[in-house]
């Protein structure tokens, strides 16, 4: 039986993607070198210090670990100073109306992201009051595709991991919610996501007693 939805933050709930990328591409531009949107698919659903070690290495960029440090540091400043301005519009179709059926359900909701901005991010949307429990970067150690995030979302929620879904927009978090022994939604297509139970191009017009009668199917 389903008993709570752990979602990730960026590309399920809000598209922040593009502010990491412009943040990320800056940096890389300021050390003269550049990323495209295609090397940026790379780093969705990774962390920050996993995703500065990419791009650097992308750029053929050799820094102590003091300056890799200090450079992720400015980048996350930029980042957050354009996350401050979001607002509720921003947040992705269907995902308001899914909160209201799954309160309505009785099924518990809860954040499974990698990204430490994500309270701050949550707050300023208008989202965090929905959440029964939020399991961050910060609460973190080790980087989807590990299990970690998901494996202490359930166990915040007090719930059986089989009793727990993912929503996922990146493959590694699929196979992250797969490791956790959990089934996971998809937000994409069949050529990003092959290893999704279930695929969703977004949340619009979804029934939550289809969507389950679907998963349980699975
Ligand atoms: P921060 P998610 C992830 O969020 C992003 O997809 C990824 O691009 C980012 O590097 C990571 O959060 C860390 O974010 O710098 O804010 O701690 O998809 O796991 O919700
Ligand atoms: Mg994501």
């Amino acid at each position: 039986m389903i008993k709570g939805f752990l979602f990730d933050l960026d590309g399920v709930l809000v598209d922040t993607a593009v502010y990491h990328y412009k943040a990320w591409k800056k940096m890389a531009n300021d050390l003269g070198f550049d990323i495209d949107e295609e090397f940026n698919e790379q780093l969705k659903g990774i962390s920050r210090m996993d995703s500065i070690n990419l791009i650097l290495k992308q750029g053929n960029v050799s820094l102590s670990e003091g300056e890799i440090h200090d450079l992720a540091t400015l980048k996350n400043e930029a980042y957050v100073e354009m996350v401050d301005q979001m607002t509720a519009e921003e947040i992705l179709p269907g995902i308001p109306e899914l909160f209201v059926q799954l309160k309505k359900a009785g099924i518990k909701i809860a954040l499974g992201s990698a990204s430490k901005n994500a309270p701050r991010i949550l707050k300023t949307i208008g989202l965090i009051d929905e959440f029964d429990a939020i399991v961050d970067g910060n609460s973190v150690s080790k980087s989807k595709p590990d299990p970690e995030v998901f494996l202490k979302g359930a166990e915040a929620l007090g719930l059986a991991n089989v009793e727990c879904i993912v929503v996922e927009d990146a493959y590694a978090g699929v196979e992250a919610a797969h490791s956790a022994g959990m089934k996971a939604i998809g937000i994409g297509t069949k050529t990003n996501l092959p290893n999704a139970d279930i695929i969703l191009p977004s949340f619009e017009g979804i029934v939550l007693e289809e969507l389950i009668k679907d998963l349980e199917k699975n």
